[in-house]
């Protein structure tokens, strides 16, 4: 660690809902372990988070609930931060973008790029909601991806492949607002030309960040490889910053402009030292963030603070993968989410073991899934087995022999050293996983020091020896206690709350970090205190209620979808006998490299053969398909595909779950008949 300071910044979280386990596990348990481990190692840290208050998301929300911008951010702001607050997380600052300093922040830095020439300002055509009377920006404006064939992708980016989109790729753009399909306007807008810092992007991540986790230096490299294009960085939008120039009315920043400069507008806020953590070369700067935000804090964050230069880079920015729940993808729109305020009011007290679970189980590498049924087999096997189960030995057998006062060490065996001397061996270990971002391995490492502790116990038997030997308990409840104490300070990072209620019990205040591995931390004589549980059973009950409740969300949800999509408008029979649907045969059929949704099919239609591109590659295999009769409409426009042309659509009927199947002859009849 030859860094002379950190600052470590967390994803803003949009106030627009509250937080969930999600969140939590993905972004702010890992940096709160990071800014604590640091903190108890006395190193200069700065550690910035704050709420994401403009963009879509919000004016959405807010449209929703009938209510103004700034309502749903005041009321969410609050909720998120009380709810940060509750489960330790220890930013030391949790600020908001629509603070003054923060527009005038990011102002600033718009300006300096701007007369430094790092904008191309231009005429662009925009979406256009002639019933809303507004311009469809980012989330404004849904569709199909055309990379992946989801029909639910936003204008600025598809949820299902990750992709980052321009609302103009997408297919079958529908209105947000109104659900109608919009117009083309013209409008102006500023890019930054990310396609002037990809010589600076390619040499800074590709060769000086090799050190990056892989999941995140892959998803740079391919961005780079794909190469990188002028980007909008303005927006036709009432809610945001405004565009700071003249002649910009009814403009303002992109969010993904503004919100990274929260980190800058934040670490102003809490302190006039501000320049030295963003200005100075040693200050190692990580951004903690999840998956989906990798392309805004790898490409288009480093290229804002290249144009306006004077700006240092992150070192790393170790993002995460996603955490599933219960099998299911978290989604707060369908209500399938742990909210943070809802396991307080079920789990009161019970901070340290959803920080726990959420560590064990972090998706530091891969997707992971929270289940109820873990959260409780690790909090009884592990918390309540393995850790409280020591610490309430040792203080109970202390208390009993001693009268809670910390005995004398007298002769000590070799398996007395053996055991000390895995105290700093597992510190340094500690070290070495939380320094390098893998939290999960850090946790299991700083658990292995109350299994140590089980262990010598175990082996020790100290209520066997307290008749005939009373001088050797002495010495192994001041190893064991010496042990706890380390303890008390190892799990400070990942469990704060249990930590200071353990230190509360051994009546000691806070120890440097440093001194993990000592062996007379706590010295003869000292006094303890009477033990509590530190962590107490959860029975099948308490997580079957948890998995009840979720099975309710479930099951409002199905139906929800079972229930039919209202009637189209009518048309006249003209319109509909437009349409020229034939019977057809599959007579290939092959996966569409790359993407998971899409066949690649080609049918006789009677009339001609023809290739069809059709996102059914989830239901069905291309094996099952050959042979089968099909509906097909031959006279739409063809439309591109990854590449290949799609020359008409199979029709498909959509089930509630969201499978498809196919509109077919229930007999084998010849191909090319119309279907009228
Ligand atoms: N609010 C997106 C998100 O919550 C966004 C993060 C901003 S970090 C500068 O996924
Ligand atoms: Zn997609």
């Amino acid at each position: 660690m030859s860094f002379k300071r950190y600052l470590i910044t967390s994803a803003l979280p949009y106030a627009n809902g509250p937080i969930h386990i999600g969140h939590l596990a993905g972004v702010y348990v890992p940096s709160d372990i990071y800014a604590r481990y640091l903190r108890l190692r006395k190193k200069d840290v700065v550690w910035v988070c704050g709420s994401d208050e403009h963009g879509v998301p919000i004016t959405l929300k807010a449209r929703k609930e009938g209510i103004t911008p700034q309502n749903v951010v005041d009321k969410y702001h609050k909720i998120n931060k009380k709810s940060f607050e509750n489960f330790g997380i220890s930013f030391d600052i949790y600020s908001r973008t629509s603070n003054k300093i923060h527009h005038e922040t990011a102002s600033d830095i718009f300006k300096t790029i701007n007369e430094k020439g790092g904008f191309i300002e231009k005429i662009t055509a925009q979406y256009y909601d002639e019933k809303a009377k507004q311009f469809l920006a980012d989330r404004y404006i849904k569709g199909t991806c055309p990379h992946c064939a989801y029909e639910e992708a936003y204008g600025d980016q598809c949820e299902k492949c990750g992709t980052s989109l321009s609302s103009l790729e997408l297919i079958n753009p529908k209105s947000a607002i109104s659900g109608s399909a919009p117009t083309l306007r013209e409008t102006k807008h500023w890019f930054l030309p990310l396609d002037k810092h990809e010589p600076f992007l390619r040499e800074w991540i590709l060769e000086q960040n090799k050190h990056w986790k892989s999941n995140v230096y892959g998803q740079c490299k391919s961005w780079l490889d794909a190469g990188l294009q002028p980007r909008a960085v303005s927006r036709d939008l009432s809610w945001g910053v405004p565009v700071p120039v003249e002649n910009a009315e009814g403009k303002v920043l992109y969010v993904w402009f503004d919100a990274p400069i929260g980190y800058i507008s934040a670490t102003k806020e809490l302190t006039p030292d501000w320049e030295k953590y963003w200005k100075d070369k040693e200050t190692r700067m990580i951004h903690f963030i999840g998956k989906d935000n990798i392309v805004f804090h790898c490409i288009i964050f480093p290229s804002i603070l290249n144009a306006e230069g004077s700006f240092i880079l992150p070192e790393n920015v170790p993002a995460n993968e996603f955490l599933n729940l219960e099998g299911d993808k978290i989604s707060t729109s369908k209500n399938w989410a742990v909210w943070l305020h809802e396991y307080l009011e079920d789990f009161e007290g019970k901070q340290d073991v959803l920080r726990y679970v959420l560590t064990s189980n972090a998706p530091e590498t891969k997707d992971n899934d929270f289940m109820w049924k873990d959260f409780q087999a690790r909090n009884n096997n592990e918390l309540v087995a393995v850790l409280g189960n020591f610490v309430n030995r040792t203080m109970v057998l202390t208390n009993k022999y001693f009268g809670g006062i910390v005995p004398e060490i007298s002769a000590t065996t070799e398996y007395d050293k053996k055991t000390l001397d895995e105290m700093p061996i597992i510190r340094g270990k500690v070290e070495k996983s939380i320094e390098n971002f893998r939290f999960r391995e850090a946790l299991k490492e700083a658990m292995n020091l109350a299994r140590l502790g089980n262990k010598y116990l175990a082996d020790s038997e100290p209520w066997k020896l307290f008749k005939t030997n009373p001088q050797r308990v002495k010495t192994i409840m001041n190893i064991s206690l010496q042990i706890t104490t380390n303890l008390s300070l190892i799990i400070e990072p990942f469990l704060p709350f249990t930590a200071e209620k353990l230190r509360n019990m051994l009546q000691i205040s806070a120890i440097d970090w440093e001194k993990i591995g000592l062996d007379n931390l706590l010295k003869v004589g000292h006094q303890i205190k009477k033990p509590e549980l530190l962590f107490e059973k959860i029975e099948d009950k308490t997580v079957a209620e948890q998995v009840a409740k979720l099975e309710i969300a479930k099951k409002a949800r199905l139906a929800d979808n079972a229930k039919v999509t209202p009637a189209k408008e009518n048309i006249c029979f003209d319109d509909f006998a437009k349409l020229d649907i034939r019977t057809g045969t599959i007579l290939e059929a092959k996966k569409v490299p790359k993407t998971k949704k899409l066949l690649e099919l080609k049918v006789d239609t009677g009339i001609d053969t023809r290739t069809v591109v059709s996102g059914i590659a989830e239901f069905y295999k291309p094996a099952e398909i050959v042979g089968k009769q099909v509906s097909i409409v031959i006279n739409l426009a063809p439309k591109k595909l990854k590449g290949i042309e799609s020359q008409g659509m199979v029709l498909m009927a959509e089930t509630p779950d969201g499978r498809l199947e196919f509109i077919r002859p229930t007999t084998k009849i010849n191909n090319g008949l119309e279907i009228k």
